[in-house]
């Protein structure tokens, strides 16, 4: 076991021993990964038939006649979450129902025969449109299953499914992610079968060729499944990552749609592969837009304890904002948002441990005053850190202040208010020198004093 007495800030780059001790199955992310990582805050747009039936997952039998929004801007959508800070959208292509956003080739159950833009609309267009008119990147979600079609269950769909990928991959530029949902077989309409379907979730999909075609498609492209291989489940719709939490997890012990949720909460030390957390959570209790639920718009104190919950514990938070009826995020999401990012900006727009030395202990220029920690390892050198303690120096002495296992890309740990100039980390590692290239100090205003 490895002990670090230090907190190396600075000094890692230029640190010419930084890989001695490395284990030989340390796993590394993919340049792609780290991007991934970096984005920090991305969006989910859910988005379809439901939004007009009122549903969160439609049956497959309903009519493209009911897609009808009244003044659809996805430049709304896209204005709206670069304002809040998000990185990327990912909009539901198609969702359970089979209803496709996009006049693919090979179903009438689409955007193709609705009133919407007179049939003539292509709203995957639209999305990636607004997407890069605004900086964002655009991710895709593609429902496995797909309860409006005859052949669901036999290869005959399978072929169908690689069909509309290839559409959503080749016709819209750069694609960054792709969601492929957990969710399979069940009951549905199934081209009138109105039936039980379950299918076979180790072989039917043969997900590997399904995986092959995308990367040959789009070579950067991030692919999120239970399993992976780009990010995972975080193994809960909360939003919350593991307190321990790892980047790293075994993908064959994983099985898209039945994997242990526990297990994909906290990763693996020593997991074989490099798949970082995607935390999704909706801002609303439903996924899809109910106007009955426009008083139930997450907190500000609940969104801040997601993103503290998933980007303070080395994940990707996902928040979904869906459309409602007209086509437009809801005043009431709007304004949560610009709440939401306006705290975001005041609370860590301003590191207070600028100016440190740092020894064996961080010696601040002055006192400062604070109750957020920030740290963060170098992740392109992989995640090593496997508990760290932090401990502060005051009216004399050193005072345990917060102690953990995992850090990972970011870690922030909520801490009593604390005055000091004078504090003192540990970091363990089984896997090499720890790699700490991020620390900060930050004060939560809604707590700070308490
Ligand atoms: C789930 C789906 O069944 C929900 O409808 C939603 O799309 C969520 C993000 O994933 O598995």
């Amino acid at each position: 076991m490895f002990i670090l007495l230090m907190l190396l800030i600075g000094l890692l780059q230029s640190c010419t021993t930084d890989n001695k001790g490395t284990h030989s199955d340390l796993v590394l992310p993919t340049p792609q990964q780290v991007d991934y990582q970096e984005m920090e805050f991305i969006g989910f747009i859910h988005f379809s038939i439901n939004t007009f039936t009122d549903k969160e997952w439609g049956y497959g039998n309903e009519s493209p006649s009911l897609f009808n929004p009244s003044s659809l801007d996805a430049r709304q959508w896209a204005r709206v979450a670069k304002e809040a800070g998000m990185k990327q959208l990912i909009l539901t292509a198609k969702h359970h129902d089979g209803f496709c956003l996009w006049p693919s080739a090979y179903t009438d159950h689409s955007v193709k025969n609705s009133p919407w833009r007179g049939g003539e609309g292509d709203l995957v267009k639209e999305f990636t449109d607004a997407c890069r008119e605004y900086g964002l990147k655009c991710g895709l979600y593609l429902s496995p299953w797909d309860r409006n079609r005859r052949d669901y269950g036999k290869s005959e769909y399978i072929d169908y499914y690689r069909k509309q990928l290839t559409e959503l991959l080749t016709n819209y530029g750069e694609i960054s992610e792709i969601w492929f949902d957990g969710a399979n077989g069940g009951d549905g309409f199934y081209g009138g079968a109105n039936e039980i379907r379950h299918i076979d979730r180790e072989a039917y999909y043969d997900w590997d060729s399904t995986f092959r075609l995308v990367y040959s498609l789009q070579p950067d492209i991030i692919i999120f499944s239970d399993a992976g291989p780009g990010c995972r489940w975080i193994g809960n719709e909360r939003g919350i990552a593991g307190e321990t939490c790892w980047s790293t997890i075994t993908a064959d012990s994983l099985t898209i749609g039945a994997s242990k949720q526990a297990y994909l909460n906290t990763g693996d030390p020593h997991g074989t592969d490099w798949i970082p957390g995607e935390c999704d959570v909706s801002i609303r209790p439903g996924w899809f837009y109910h106007e009955s639920q426009d008083s139930l718009v997450k907190s500000l104190d609940e969104l801040i304890e997601i993103y503290y919950g998933s980007v303070g514990r080395n994940g990707v938070l996902l928040l979904n904002i869906p459309p409602d009826q007209r086509g437009l995020i809801h005043e009431a999401d709007v304004e949560r948002l610009q709440e939401f990012s306006e705290f975001i900006r005041e609370t860590f727009d301003e590191n207070l441990a600028s100016g440190i030395e740092v020894s064996d202990v961080v010696k601040l220029p002055d006192t400062v005053d604070f109750n957020l920690i920030m740290l963060g390892e170098d992740i392109a050198r992989g995640q090593r850190v496997h508990s760290f303690a932090v401990e502060s120096f005051q009216h004399g002495e050193w005072n345990p202040l917060a102690s953990g296992t995992t850090i990972g890309y970011k870690r922030i740990l909520e801490v009593p208010s604390t005055v000091t100039s004078m504090l003192r980390f540990t970091f363990e590692s089984e896997k090499g020198t720890p790699m700490i290239t991020t620390f900060g100090l930050y004060n939560d205003a809604r707590k700070a004093g308490l």
